[in-house]
């Protein structure tokens, strides 16, 4: 940078800066009238490193941000105004209203979303920087963090991923030294954080965050670094929060002498010193800069607050990139003529699905642990590494919390990642990133972004595994607007279930039960999608309906067969997807046997038999004649040993006596 160009430069990066100051100056005063709703977060004394950063880059390049954002969306080229509006919960800003100060979002200037998850973005921005190097766009991806961020597990997951496939992101961490009331110093170990890349071999450097010629410099060097394709980098910003946490803090647990000297080193105050020192702009350019940023602040608010209120009836839409249609045909209701169909294996039919959609769309890849030559815990995908070859059939380290996350990110990205939970227990490690990212961000970034992500995860007992090999953890997944939910029971609907969420837009968990896979069933010759969202009525009958779904529709209709000599003829209903689930066709099965029985595997209380219960009776209350019953795992953790897991799980003997009590009174 020659002297006179350094100056300009410098004289842009200040204007970004003033912006910045402007706008969350400004905001404050108005959350403090009262015009704002919610929380907010000042990023008062870090805008050296937003915009130091931002200029280092270009505008097609992805960042991604925290709850501490808004300085980052300026930065970035963001409009003043559709934050403003934003934060005002207006139908014109960044995300309609919906995300509010910490859920941004702005794809046309390479904004990627920020996010009010500590830490919850690394993984997500590190699976932007998967897409980015799958799809050769030569793009790299920001992440930008606090201190606090640096202690998630995320954050040692994402790194250690980022550098074993050398992706390119540039993780920035702005350490303001606190997460919250909390001194980085006390809850941190080791020298720097920055010195944390050593570990996992990523060039690191930490540099001056309130000197923003600094922070252009290191940022230029390490997006240089990054681009060129040698894998991540670690920058760290040492800055200061000039102001609270958040609105409602105030400081009272801060040095005032450190606050008086970083106050000293406020980034605007370097940065106009050295343009005045070096005659670049005088005290009144600077000034003038200042006041125009104000200006166009001020203008911006009032347009908010002279807009128009929205009468929320915008809220209950968008939820999901690919609507549940009712009016589509679901082919799987015809039954199969002979020379229609083969029999296969369910784990089979689940591996030709993946397959045939890896064949129509390059896009598809499969992600988990030991996928590829191991083939998966249970085998299903063994030999589509050799037929794919290793960039589509990834082995990834034991993260389940960053291999789903890095798979909404890589989602987000423009590819279709399949992932395997190697068992549905340990979903529970990746529930933050699949309920509070992958669920979310289609809703909270108001419609402008898909998440088209498969989770396959093998689930239930009756293998002596144990208690955190065992479980069926569909009912922890209700209640997760965004999110689909599949269990198929039958080869046929594993595949044509899986093949319409593979080419849907929306996260999709798929359960795979462990008893299931070597079952066998007709499958059609002909290609078959099914609609996720229809219950499927298996076997007719007139006493009773016995709704269930998974391995549970097997028990199910075995206890069918042991009643029907005693003269009890079952109605044998199979859910097939929890997530949308058809309550409907349960219930008007239901009306017309007048009984319900729920089967499930999952523990009773909480369970899915508890909401479908609950819908069932609102649609079918007056023609039931007795009361709902519910067949379910006891609540207890499974245990391992052969007759105490009989105990506690559901058996076709506990369908067949919950049958035989509701129907012979
Ligand atoms: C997972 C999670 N834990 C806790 C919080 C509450 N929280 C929000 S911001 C914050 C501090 C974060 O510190 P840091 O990462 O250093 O960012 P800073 O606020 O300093 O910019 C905390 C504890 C949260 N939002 N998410
Ligand atoms: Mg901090």
């Amino acid at each position: 940078m020659g002297a006179e160009g350094g100056e300009k430069v410098l004289i842009r990066l200040y204007e970004r800066m003033a912006l910045i100051r402007a706008f969350e100056t400004l905001m404050e005063e108005r959350a403090r009238a009262g015009e704002l709703w919610g929380t907010f977060h000042s990023s008062v004394g870090q805008e050296a490193a937003a915009v130091g950063v931002c200029a280092a880059i270009g505008r097609e390049d992805l960042l991604v941000s925290n709850h501490r954002g808004h300085g980052h969306f300026i930065a970035k080229g963001g409009e003043v105004r559709t934050l403003a509006a934003e934060l005002y919960g207006l139908p014109d800003g960044c995300c309609g209203g919906r995300g509010g100060t910490q859920h941004l979002y702005g794809p046309e200037f390479g904004f990627a979303g920020s996010n009010g998850i500590t830490g919850g973005g690394i993984p997500i921005a590190t699976g932007l920087a998967q897409a980015q190097k799958m799809l050769g766009t030569g793009r790299i991806v920001v992440c930008m963090f606090g201190d606090g961020a640096s202690n998630q597990g995320v954050f040692h997951e994402g790194l250690n991923m980022a550098a074993i496939w050398r992706l390119p992101v540039l993780y920035v961490c702005e350490n303001n030294g606190w997460a919250m009331s909390t001194p980085t110093s006390e809850v941190t170990a080791g020298s720097s954080i920055a010195a944390r890349g050593a570990a996992y071999g990523i060039p690191y450097a930490r540099v001056d965050g309130n000197d923003v010629e600094a922070v252009l410099r290191a940022a230029s060097e390490a997006a240089a670094r990054v681009r060129s394709g040698e894998g991540p980098y670690l920058l760290e910003c040492l800055t200061w929060r000039i102001r609270g946490h958040s609105r409602s803090d105030d400081n009272f647990y801060r040095d005032k002498a450190a606050e008086k000297a970083w106050a000293d080193r406020d980034p605007l105050r370097i940065a106009a010193g050295r343009l005045v020192a070096s005659g670049a702009a005088s005290d009144s350019e600077i000034k003038a800069i200042e006041e125009r940023a104000r200006g166009e602040v001020m203008r911006a608010v009032e347009a908010c607050r002279s807009a128009r209120r929205p009468d929320g009836s915008s809220a209950a839409s968008k939820l999901y990139a690919t609507p549940i249609e009712p009016s589509e045909p679901d082919p799987s209701v015809e039954p199969l003529k002979e020379g229609e169909f083969e029999e296969k294996y369910y784990w089979e039919a689940i591996r030709e699905a993946l397959c045939e959609e890896m064949d129509r769309d390059e896009r598809v890849y499969l992600f988990g642990e030991d996928c590829a030559e191991y083939g998966g815990c249970f085998k299903v995908t063994r030999g589509m590494l050799e037929r794919y070859g290793k960039s589509r059939v990834i082995n990834t380290p034991i993260s389940e919390a960053s291999i789903v996350g890095l798979a909404a990110g890589a989602a987000m990205g423009g590819v279709r990642p399949v992932t395997e939970i190697m068992f549905m227990d340990f979903i529970l490690l990746a529930f933050d990133q699949i309920a509070n990212h992958a669920a979310k961000f289609h809703y909270m970034y108001d419609g402008r972004v898909r998440v088209p992500l498969v989770i396959r995860t093998p689930a239930g007992g009756y293998r002596g595994y144990g208690a955190t090999h065992s479980q069926s953890l569909e009912s922890r997944l209700l209640g997760i607007p965004g999110l689909k939910v599949v269990a198929p029971s039958t080869p046929r609907d594993a595949k044509g279930l899986l093949k319409t969420a593979l080419r849907g837009g929306d996260p999709v968990i798929f359960v795979e039960h462990k008893g299931l896979y070597g079952t066998r069933g007709p499958v059609p010759k002909r290609e078959e999608t099914i609609p996720l969202g229809r219950a499927r009525v298996a076997r007719t009958g007139k006493d009773v309906t016995v709704a269930s779904y998974s391995y549970g529709y097997i028990l199910s209709l075995k206890a069918a067969e042991a009643l029907q000599p005693e003269g009890i003829s079952c109605e044998v209903v199979d859910l097939r997807s929890l997530v949308p689930m058809d309550a409907a066709t349960v219930a008007k099965s239901a009306s017309r046997t007048q009984k319900l029985v729920i089967v499930e595997e999952g523990h009773l209380t909480g369970g899915i038999g508890a909401e479908l219960a609950a819908r069932v009776q609102e649609m079918a209350f007056g023609y039931l004649d007795a009361p709902i019953r519910r067949v379910a795992a006891a609540d207890f953790p499974i245990p391992a040993g052969r007759e105490l897991e009989r105990a506690i799980l559901p058996s076709v003997e506990s369908i067949v006596s919950a049958v035989r009590e509701l129907t012979c009174g």
